[in-house]
């Protein structure tokens, strides 16, 4: 139905089409590469001038989408998506069940569209008319003098031309290179030009081992500020080599290879046919034309959540992985050119930076890189013309697409790759004004530089035990760091080093890093105060004079490349229990159903499933389950439970702590591995805030380790901190036969946080209440205004809370 209706629109609207095409043909958009080249097919290696854009195919009219309407679907469910790939045509970044997707829809098929409950906002009335406007704009812009290449559209010939100009005026940094030749579907011999860019040999630093990243264009044919951006960063790696320290050191150490239109055929077809043309233009022998290249590529192809098998879809994966010849030269380039590190292949649009994986929702084992530099590209980029690029693992973040080009670099070949979706962000998507070429060149050039600037670097950081989000004030803490080789790197020991400071107005401080092996290091941050927060970031040199940071663009100004750490207090105890004494636990509560095996406080005696030793440094005695010794199963429990309730405890934060977090930690044995039926039985441990009205489990014990282990968990985790907390340690055997053991010791209560005795009333503000109570203390002369703790409630007092209060707590 959804062809019979688009066949019966272009019936229509011939007449307006052949208008349309004789406009073309008379302004010279198109034509002015079969003017230059009117008859047979120009040869293979024959770059500029190669695509003659009506050969081969007498039949191909321009579709018109006049009446066409581009709508966003508010997409509900999978039927809602069926019933759009039925009547529309996909013309959206975005998939899925859950967001918005756009469609282009025939009159007829909008009209469905209407008689359903789908919800949608129409974003172009007219596709028809739109197409039409922009190609008056850049009929326009191309009759302007002066106009600047970037300023309009350019056909696939003008791209091939200009790139070969660059190289011919920059013939000391760039030359042309070609991936081969794409024999078109149309007959023609499509080459597939790309030049290279990298500084002259410099001493002990040829051009011939620096690390490459390659940039491609137009794998989708309709994405036309793709080729146009990938053009405008050769352009001005070779026009500010001159005058750009941060370009030239890139170019020093680097060789970039771009090849703008890697789908040279469909892009074409885009100039000439039909303007929202994606595919190639390969016959798929039914009637229907074009594979995705984006689904083409060998690594995890073939998966039918991410690409169709389906002939006439937009995301056809072709018959094989790199069935086609586009993605087989690409994979042969890619192959050859060992020394490629970087990858970008970009699209338009909806402002993305996208890592792998793309055939899944999960990202690589290793991600470190992907983790650094995301963020990093995604903030040089919007620092530029404020323009937001999200980024992230692409499965994750947009929708599930297999057979990708950056899944296959990454993962066959171990290549950093991302797909950067372009503009804009929806308002006119493929069909992005000229106007906005520069800007999104521009924004694009600050993005591509942190990664030459990242892969230029001497050398790559990594944690093996993590970077610290968190450090306990008035403690230096340590960090191992790895240093490794990245680019020539040769590390001079000296400038290893961390950097950090506590407040953005003030310089940044430095600590040398210890080495303490090859290529490892430890890094220490000095003591803070509580509730400082540390920026920081790690440099070292090689004895060339680079150097490399982590993260890279540390010293770039730019938000997202400081790590972060708070500081917080040291552990503040309002409870603690070493069961010396009795605080009032019930070693056995009604209700309990074991005859034998009853908790004790005492000196417990050693089986081989019970210690013979309490917990605590100081001290003998613990809550054990009966401690007489003997034979394992001498005074375990025995068939049914047996509880240990502590007595309530109050769990609040204690003055000057009311923004703390209360936590809870004791020191327990568990021992159900010692004689028949093993592991058959647990012991939960479980928390109550409401004085034991109510129960939340803390853990279920089953680690038989036969040894005092000591477990700590955030109460607000489980329960709200009140004066009423109370704990119970129920150890049951339920299996018939089995040896169960358990003790605790050491329970102890505590705050984490700063200390802030401003806040007088412990609301967790400072605020005037607490200077009315302070003052409401000070003169009854209760025990709480004796605030320096020095016995006398007096002027001194006065004076440290004023002083107090107007530094505030944070
Ligand atoms: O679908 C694609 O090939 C890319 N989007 S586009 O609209 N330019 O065609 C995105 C591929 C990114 N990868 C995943 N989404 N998994
Ligand atoms: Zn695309």
């Amino acid at each position: 139905m959804n062809r019979q209706v688009r066949h019966n629109v272009r019936g229509r609207s011939a007449i307006a089409m052949l208008v349309l095409g004789a406009a073309m043909f008379s302004h010279g958009v198109v034509v002015r590469d079969a003017d230059a080249n009117p008859t047979p097919p120009p040869t293979p290696g024959n770059a500029p001038g190669n695509a003659n854009p009506i050969a081969g195919d007498a039949t191909q009219v321009s579709r018109s989408y006049d009446g066409y309407v581009w709508a966003r679907i508010g997409v509900r469910s999978l039927r809602d998506l069926q019933v759009c790939e039925q009547l529309g045509q996909m013309a959206s970044c975005r998939g899925g069940v859950g967001v918005e997707v756009d469609y282009i829809f025939s009159p007829e098929a909008f009209d469905a569209l209407r008689q359903t409950d789908i919800p949608f906002i129409i974003v172009h009335h007219d596709v028809g008319r739109l197409l039409r406007d922009e190609r008056t704009e850049i009929e326009r812009r191309d009759s302007l003098r002066g106009l600047t290449f970037f300023e309009n559209y350019r056909p696939l010939a003008e791209i091939h031309s200009y790139i070969q100009q660059l190289a011919a005026d920059n013939p000391n940094l760039a030359s042309t290179f070609t991936l081969g030749t794409s024999p078109g579907a149309d007959g023609v011999q499509y080459n597939l030009p790309g030049i290279r860019i990298s500084s002259p040999d410099l001493p002990g630093n040829p051009r011939s081992a620096r690390p490459q990243i390659f940039f491609n264009g137009c794998q989708h044919a309709r994405e036309w500020v793709s080729p146009a951006t990938v053009t405008y960063i050769a352009d001005q790696l070779l026009e500010q080599y001159a005058t750009n320290p941060r370009v030239r050191a890139v170019l020093d150490n680097v060789e970039f290879l771009i090849v703008p239109v890697v789908n040279p055929e469909g892009y074409v077809h885009s100039w000439t046919t039909d303007r929202l043309w994606r595919k190639n233009r390969r016959n798929n022998g039914d009637g229907t034309r074009g594979v995705d290249l984006n689904r083409n590529w060998g690594f995890q192809w073939g998966l039918n959540s991410g690409s169709s098998a389906a002939t006439n879809s937009e995301t056809y994966r072709g018959t094989a992985a790199f069935s086609e010849v586009e993605t087989q030269r690409l994979r042969d380039f890619i192959t050859a050119n060992t020394r490629i590190r970087a990858h970008i292949d970009y699209h338009s649009f909806s402002q993305l930076i996208l890592s792998p994986w793309g055939y899944v929702a999960a990202t690589p084992t290793d991600n470190s890189v992907f983790a650094e530099l995301n963020p990093q590209m995604s903030s040089a980029i919007g620092g530029v013309a404020l323009q937001t690029y999200r980024a992230g693992p692409a499965g994750a973040t947009l929708y599930l697409a297999s057979g990708i080009a950056p899944d296959w670099a990454f993962g066959s070949r171990g290549i950093w790759s991302w797909t950067i979706e372009l503009r804009d962000a929806g308002q006119f998507g493929f069909v992005l004004p000229p106007d906005q070429i520069l800007p999104t060149g521009r924004e694009n050039f600050a993005g591509m530089l942190v990664l030459g600037e990242y892969v230029a670097q001497p050398f790559r950081f990594s944690f093996p035990d993590g970077l610290p989000a968190s450090g306990q004030a008035g403690t230096p803490q340590t960090i191992r760091v790895n240093i490794t080789d990245n680019n020539r790197g040769v590390i001079d020991p000296a400038t290893a080093r961390v950097l950090f400071r506590t407040s953005a107005n003030s310089p940044f401080q430095s600590a040398a890093m210890t080495q303490t092996g090859p290529g490892q290091f430890t890094a220490t941050l000095p003591a803070f105060s509580c509730s400082t927060n540390v920026t920081y970031y790690f440099e070292a040199g090689s004895t060339d004079g680079r150097l490399a940071r982590y993260p890279s663009q540390a010293a770039r100004g730019l938000s997202t490349s400081l790590l972060t750490r708070t500081t917080t207090g040291s552990e503040v105890e309002v409870f603690f229990d070493s069961f010396e004494t009795n605080r009032g636990w019930s070693y056995g509560v009604s209700g309990d159903t074991a005859p034998r095996g009853i908790w004790q406080r005492c000196d417990p005696e050693p089986t081989t499933a019970q210690p013979g030793d309490d917990f605590s440094p100081a001290g003998t005695v613990a809550a054990i389950t009966d401690c007489r010794g003997g034979a394992a199963g001498d005074g375990d429990v025995d068939a049914g439970v047996t509880t240990l309730l502590s007595p309530a405890i109050d769990a609040r934060p204690p003055r000057g702590y009311a923004a703390s977090e209360m936590f809870v930690r004791y020191a327990r044995w568990y021992s159900n591995d010692r004689g028949g039926a093993p592991n058959a039985d647990s012991m939960p441990v479980e928390i109550s805030g409401d004085n034991g009205a109510t129960w939340v489990q803390l853990e279920s014990v089953t680690e038989n380790l036969n040894a005092w282990s000591v477990k700590t968990f955030r109460i607000s985790d489980f329960v709200t901190p009140t004066a009423q907390l109370r704990l119970r340690f129920v150890a049951r055997d339920l299996a018939t036969g089995s040896v169960v053991e358990a003790g605790v010791d050491d329970v102890r209560v505590f705050a984490l946080g700063c200390p802030c005795f401003a806040d007088f009333n412990s609301d967790g503000a400072v605020d005037f209440f607490d200077y009315l109570d302070f003052v409401g203390a000070f003169d009854t002369e209760a025990p709480g205004a004796d605030f320096n703790a020095d016995g006398a409630v007096d002027f001194f007092d006065y004076l440290d809370f004023v002083t107090a209060y107007n530094i505030g707590c944070d």
